[in-house]
């Protein structure tokens, strides 16, 4: 199986001199994919041949050894011949079916669309994903057909989610740059359709810190993202399976409604085969881990994994004691997570490291660079989104890396806050199955907004008064959204 692609961050190269200006394209585009390109397409209206082909080479180079597909604009012999991922056609380029016969079946195939018309003829014709636009007017594309703004592309969305093409991907173009970004994600998005990502030229190849631009824009383009996978958990109300520890059921349970998901506290794992053909996901939490939890934690992971639901680890207090070790170890033997969760303690004792935790509490030894490293180190070794929590929480697949800077001081004095977060990542990646990351990300925002305006409503005066206040704000924050309500996003701080 090969892995979706990620259009979010979707860089177009430009050979115009005024954009690149005197710098190496190369570079540029190296850069860009050290910020967080997520795929990259080599367009270039002037050069010979010749040239094309080995610029393309060296662009697709680059690109695999980032692991991000690289496209070529126009030419899809050139595509064919240097065997890169596919090739982005214009309306009036080498048409789909030709192209497809040149690229083979598993390529990627990307056609710009300006009208409703042009779409469906698109997606019907088998095109991966469409380049919608142009959105506003630019001086990168002087020739573009109309400006359509982010209505034009939201009318496009819901016709193409209309005509049962709703699982096509879609980009949109023209004159997005970081400040406008989460805007025109956000006013494209129709209710049963929403962008995948943007493309951009210049607000990369034309910035002065080209890595620093495409991390900014694809910290826009996720936090965009966050209201669909909220909304998404609110459409679905997923079962979230919990088997946890003793201290924190019943709050587990309310924070999991609070969040719109179903939740049910289930340690007895032979129920699990069962609860896993809901379409739920599970979270094993071994904060109090016995012999036969463990068990029965090995037999739940086996089931959900048969049956193809998501895993949440929480490997409570993982450093603390030689048992605590030795499940830790057993479980990941066991099977596959989607999420692993834990402060830095928990985290750096799966990296192998030996830290003496003190009970389950977290304290914070390394520096943020050093917690990143760790993070994307265990996300590799176990193929999954790796979530370290602290007054920043770091998250990871192992190759995109993000940061969460909500919170609030009061849910490191209320027990079982890290546990229920567990649960309320459990809702999203659930709901939202095709972008983990993006997901458990999602979750992370919207429990840190909701505890600081907990923290900041009149009648809290410490942990006592947070909780029911915390409780109310989650639920308050998945009403709002699922009414498409999102002024609370102006509160989230993602970056990468
Ligand atoms: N295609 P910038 S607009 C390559 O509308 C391209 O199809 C467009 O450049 C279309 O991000 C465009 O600098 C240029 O505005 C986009
Ligand atoms: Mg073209």
């Amino acid at each position: 199986m090969t892995a979706p692609v990620d259009y979010s961050t979707y860089l177009v190269t430009d050979s115009t001199p005024g954009i690149l200006g005197d710098r190496d394209l190369c570079q540029v585009v190296e850069a860009a994919l050290q910020g967080g390109v997520t795929i990259v397409q080599y367009r270039d209206k002037h050069s010979s041949r010749d040239v094309v082909v080995e610029t393309a080479k060296k662009l697709h180079d680059i690109c695999k050894r980032f692991q991000v597909p690289f496209l070529i604009n126009d030419q899809v012999d050139v595509a064919a011949e240097i065997g890169c991922d596919g090739a982005h056609i214009g309306q009036d380029d080498l048409g789909i079916k030709q192209a497809r016969e040149l690229l083979g079946p598993n390529k990627i195939i990307g056609v710009t669309a300006s009208s409703v018309e042009e779409a469906l003829q698109a997606a019907k014709a088998g095109a991966d994903y469409l380049g919608i636009g142009t959105v506003y007017s630019t001086q990168t594309k002087k020739d573009t057909k109309s400006i359509i703004g982010p209505s034009g592309v939201r009318t496009i969305l819901s016709q193409l989610a209309a005509s049962g093409h709703g699982a096509i991907s879609t980009v949109c173009i023209g004159g997005i740059n970081i400040s406008n970004t989460q805007q025109v994600m956000t006013q494209s998005s129709a209710p049963a359709k929403s962008l995948d990502g943007v493309a951009v030229v210049s607000a990369i190849i034309a910035a002065a810190d080209p890595a620093a631009a495409a991390g900014e824009l694809s910290s826009k383009v996720l936090t965009a993202k966050v209201p669909d996978v909220i909304q998404a958990v609110a459409r679905k109300t997923p079962l979230s399976h919990n088997m946890t520890n003793l201290v924190v059921q019943n709050f587990a349970a309310n924070v999991g409604l609070a969040v719109g998901a179903s939740p049910i506290m289930a340690n007895y794992a032979e129920e699990a085969a069962d609860l896993a053909k809901l379409g739920g996901s599970l979270v094993i939490n071994m904060g109090t881990v016995t012999p036969d939890g463990l068990k029965n934690y090995v037999q739940a992971l086996e089931a959900y994994n048969a049956a193809g639901g998501p895993v949440l680890l929480d490997p409570v207090g993982a450093g603390a004691t030689a048992v605590r070790r030795s499940a830790v170890k057993t479980l990941l033997a066991a099977g596959s997570f989607a999420v692993i969760k834990g402060n830095e303690g928990e985290i750096q004792t799966l990296h192998g490291s030996t830290v003496t935790q003190r009970g389950v509490d977290s304290d914070s030894t390394l520096s943020l660079a050093q917690r990143a490293s760790v993070v994307q180190s265990v996300a590799r070794a176990h193929g999954s989104v790796v979530l370290m929590t602290g007054v920043t929480d770091i998250l990871s697949d192992g190759r995109r890396t993000f940061r969460v800077d909500n919170g609030h001081e009061l849910l490191a004095q209320v027990t079982g806050t890290g546990c229920t977060l567990g649960t309320t990542i459990s809702a999203m990646i659930a709901a939202y199955p095709h972008d983990t990351l993006v997901a458990a990300v999602a979750g992370t925002a919207m429990f840190g907004v909701a505890a600081e305006l907990a923290a900041g409503r009149a009648e809290v005066r410490g942990p006592g008064t947070f909780v029911p206040a915390f409780i109310d704000e989650l639920y308050g924050v998945r009403k709002a959204t699922a009414e498409n309500d999102s002024r609370w996003l102006s509160l989230v701080k993602i970056s990468r």
